[in-house]
């Protein structure tokens, strides 16, 4: 049984998993719209971990005594206006749940609870690995020039498609 606090801080994390499994799919539907079928597979692929990662939280917290809980989650985006934007949006997301894990790794090495903190080194490996793939994703755009069409976007598309088949 961990601290009430932990439990609450522990299910915002669930929430944020749940909302970056929200923003991939919504990110993946767009692709497909646009016909980036390689990116819609990619972005798919990772939604489908993100939410992985909310099941794992999910089973941490009632395996441990408290309550998993799946309150209400804030709509994510569906319209953007390039796929610059869907994959720089992608990074930001990333780095941002990088800091979430941060603090929470933080406040529970603070309260000496140490099976929490245990568990969460899992996530700090994991985030590494994400903010560097989508690192490699935006180089990849500018690589390409950025703003990309035709020729360059299609290219892009495929090496998304090489990613989806690699990466995941
Ligand atoms: Fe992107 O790893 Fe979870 O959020």
């Amino acid at each position: 049984m961990l601290s009430k606090e932990l439990y609450a801080k522990l299910n915002e994390q669930l929430g944020r998993e749940y909302i970056a499994s929200n923003i991939y799919l919504n990110m993946s539907s767009w692709c497909y719209k646009n016909r980036l079928k390689g990116s819609g597979n990619f972005l798919l692929k990772h939604a489908m971990e993100e939410y992985g990662h909310m099941q794992k939280i999910f089973n941490f917290i009632n395996e441990t005594g408290g309550q998993a809980i799946i309150g209400e989650l804030e709509a994510t985006q569906t319209e953007y206006t390039s796929v610059e934007e869907v994959f720089k949006k992608a990074l930001e997301n990333e780095i941002f749940v990088s800091a979430c894990i941060s603090d929470l790794v933080t406040f529970a090495h603070t309260n000496k609870d140490y099976p929490t903190f245990s568990f969460l080194q899992w996530f700090i490996n994991e985030q590494v690995e994400e903010e560097a793939l989508f690192c490699d994703v935006c180089d990849k755009i500018e690589m390409l020039g950025g703003k990309l069409k035709e020729e360059k976007l299609f290219l892009f598309d495929r090496e998304m498609q090489r990613f989806a088949d690699l990466h995941q």
